[in-house]
């Protein structure tokens, strides 16, 4: 028996013999957790067709699909025997596809079938053989193992059986997490403890927690995993490594994801003992070549590499004269053989400080549309400058009409809160992929980019950077686990909705009692809202602590460059406050399509949450509210925080109403939230006033300490620090 199926085993049978009763709600579960339903009536019609399981023809993901559905209804059924075989007496749960399964075979579903492609499912209500049964089919077994995962949630969040007739397929191809994981295991930008991958004990020591990390991905529809940090190591392409990662590769393939490296761009020279990494010489040509066929006979269904280059200090071809084309084009001729992509990020910025770094990525990549081969996904962040909590959408979607795009959301929240903040981010996912880039007339958005309709592009992304660590609730905060779930039903389907979402992971993870749905989803669809105005109101941006990015900095200046600075972004001075991104100032505003210009072009029509991302306005300028710029400001930030004090009641009222451990623990992060949410409010109103010369209006608290305190607090030990290598 290989080394997998007996951790299989162990594991499987672990969780089966889980009693709830016994088990702490410290979050492990995430939102699969698999308790007996309360209501007898509901358990019993549930048991009548679920409890017999029938799935003809074995496979790796027809099993992972069998496992999962057995566990879950046993726990949900409250112990009752699950039988794998015939249908049973009342009914049946039949899972495959028509070439796994006669029964569904003799269905006839091919029309149904047809629309649904490798990954979709078709889950119905219907009777065979005179008995109520439910069918979960597929063209292929990845389908089934998705559409098993459905029905879970369906039985999770209490809904009925009798009439099911589901169709669902994924609009977007590769569903990317992206970890920013180190090879010594920390995790940059990572705030819930250590990488998940235990290198040092890999391969052989196979940790039970990477069954449910895929598991878990693939509930939501993750297909794919980028193992390793963006500012990459080249020792991971090293033999010793590629066999760590093919034991994970094993792990991950039967619930249908498939992994993915970063590759540094000076591998050739660093592993390869080339002289020279640049991508047009014939011998790192084949190094690459070489390099990559090795990949994948330990892989054979490697996905490919993300690459992060010429882009703060990382290497790429620019050092050799050569364009992110040539770059990209090298490895992806290496790759096309084996059907591995590329995701090359268009998050550059390099030694030469621009105008206006916002324009960077658009400028270096336009004059590049057309010139990738077909297996390269440009990747490009939801904004122009770096996953700050509001950006306008980044001008490169739409812009790159030859070229196929992907996405990249920061889940980790690094410029959020870390993992101390309660922010649901599904409302900034969906800001970016709803905003309208008119690059083909109205109705351009910034979807139909990613999903490949606006341009006909098969080769469709939406990658993640992962908020996922070793701490015992995989992402720190316990809401943090809606940001892993929210990005993978986006990601699956674009058009779903925020609130949703925020439902059903609600009743999957904490509870379906109607009272507990309902506030919390006011409390997480408000949380991004309510961070924004505490952090950066208006469209200010970037204007976080030094380096580590943890609490407000709006005095940092004065660094290696001015663009890693507060006061390049704010500008504030005795006029006002804000970055002239029209063609008065840096002219940014150029590079979105013309119909999209008038509406921030002008001060007036500037919508006021992106009012200081474009403008340089005067601290006296009216604002809608009638109140002025600086008085508005003012009331944001306490609002902001405010609403963190409206945040902790709301919570507080539920006690009892969710379990005593996880209770505490939000609660705990609630009020550190809010203490921050007034750090922020206080410092960063307190720094502006410097440049207003405006007293703080009449009935707003006065902060409490002067500037020079929030000045000197220092942090040398906060996590998810960037490593010095
Ligand atoms: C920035 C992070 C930095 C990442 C960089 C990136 O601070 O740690 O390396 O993004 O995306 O936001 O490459």
């Amino acid at each position: 028996m290989t080394r997998i199926s007996v951790c299989r085993i162990i594991l499987v049978a672990s969780l089966a013999c889980i009693d709830s009763r016994l088990m702490a709600e410290d979050g492990y579960r995430l939102w699969l957790r698999y308790d007996r339903i309360e209501s007898v009536a509901l358990r019993t019609e549930y048991a009548s067709v679920l409890k017999y399981l029938v799935l003809e023809k074995k496979s790796p993901v027809l099993n992972a699909a069998e496992n999962e559905l057995k566990i879950a209804l046993q726990g949900l059924l409250g112990g009752e025997p699950v039988s794998v075989g015939d249908i049973g007496e009342s009914g049946a749960l039949i899972l495959g596809t028509p070439s796994t399964s006669p029964i569904i075979s003799s269905l006839k579903l091919s029309a149904e079938l047809k629309q649904l492609g490798d990954e979709g499912y078709y889950v119905f209500s219907t009777t065979i053989k005179g008995k109520r049964s439910v069918v979960i089919a597929a063209n292929k077994d990845v389908g089934v193992l998705y559409g098993a995962f459905h029905l879970i949630r369906h039985l999770l969040t209490r809904q009925n059986i009798q009439t099911l007739a589901i169709k669902s397929a994924p609009r977007i191809r590769h569903r990317i997490l992206n970890h920013w994981d180190n090879l010594d295991r920390t995790v940059e930008r990572g705030y819930a403890g250590f990488s998940l991958w235990d290198w040092h004990k890999l391969p052989d020591y196979i940790d039970p927690r990477y069954y449910d990390y895929a598991r878990a991905n693939a509930s939501i529809g993750i297909n794919g995993s980028v193992l390793t940090n963006v500012n990459s190591n080249a020792q991971i392409l090293t033999e010793p490594y590629l066999l760590k990662v093919a034991a994970l590769a094993d792990v991950f393939r039967p619930y249908g994801i498939r992994v993915y490296l970063t590759a540094r761009f000076s591998a050739p020279v660093e592993i390869g003992g080339l002289s020279t990494a640049d991508p047009l010489d014939p011998t790192v040509k084949e190094w690459w070549r070489k390099k990559i066929d090795e990949i994948y006979t330990h892989v054979p269904d490697f996905g490919g590499f993300v690459v992060k280059a010429n882009s703060e200090g990382q290497p790429g071809p620019q050092n050799y004269e050569r364009t992110h084309a040539d770059g990209a084009n090298v490895l992806a001729e290496a790759l096309s053989a084996h059907n591995g992509i590329v995701m090359w990020r268009a998050f550059v910025y390099d030694n030469k400080v621009p105008e206006d770094r916002a324009k960077q990525a658009y400028n270096e990549f336009k004059p590049l549309d057309g010139k990738f081969n077909t297996n390269v996904m440009i990747q490009v962040k939801n904004g122009p400058i770096d996953f700050q909590p509001r950006e306008p959408f980044h001008p490169l979607f739409g812009a790159l009409p030859g070229t196929p795009i992907n996405v990249e959301f920061q889940l980790t929240q690094e410029y959020l809160g870390f993992a101390t903040h309660l922010v649901y981010l599904a409302p900034l996912f969906k800001e970016c992929l709803d905003a309208d880039t008119y690059v083909k007339g109205k109705g351009s958005f910034v979807y139909k980019v990613i999903d490949g309709s606006l341009e006909n592009h098969a080769l469709t992304g939406m990658a993640g950077v992962a908020n996922i660590g070793n701490e015992r609730n995989w992402c720190g905060h316990p809401f943090a686990q809606s940001n892993w779930f929210s990005f993978g039903r986006i990601a699956w389907d674009p058009s779903s909705s925020s609130q949703a979402i925020a439902e059903e992971w609600i009743r999957m993870t904490f509870s379906n009692q109607p009272e507990v749905v309902k506030t919390l989803a006011e409390i997480m669809l408000a949380s991004r809202e309510i961070t924004v105005k505490y952090m950066t109101p208006l469209g200010l941006h970037h204007i976080m602590g030094w380096d580590h990015h943890y609490g407000p900095g709006p005095w940092i200046k004065d660094k290696p460059r001015a663009d890693w600075t507060s006061v390049y972004y704010h500008k504030a001075d005795s006029i006002g406050i804000g970055f002239d991104r029209t063609k008065k100032g840096s002219a940014a505003l150029d590079q979105y399509a013309p119909e999209v210009r008038p509406t921030f072009e002008a001060l007036e029509n500037c919508p006021e949450e992106y009012l200081l991302w474009f403008h340089h306005v005067p601290w006296d300028y009216k604002m809608k509210s009638g109140r002025t710029l600086w008085e508005e400001l003012c009331h944001q930030y306490h609002a902001g925080a405010d609403s963190v004090k409206w945040m902790q009641r709301s919570w507080n009222a539920l006690e009892g109403k969710i379990d005593a451990e996880r209770f505490a623990h939000v609660k705990s992060l609630l009020d550190i939230q809010s203490r921050e949410a007034v750090w922020w409010r206080n410092s960063c109103i307190l720094y502006f006033k410097t440049f207003s010369n405006m007293p703080i209006p009449v009935g707003l608290e006065k902060p409490d300490k002067p500037l020079s305190y929030y000045e000197k607090l220092q942090f040398p030990f906060a996590p998810g620090i960037r490593p010095k290598w």
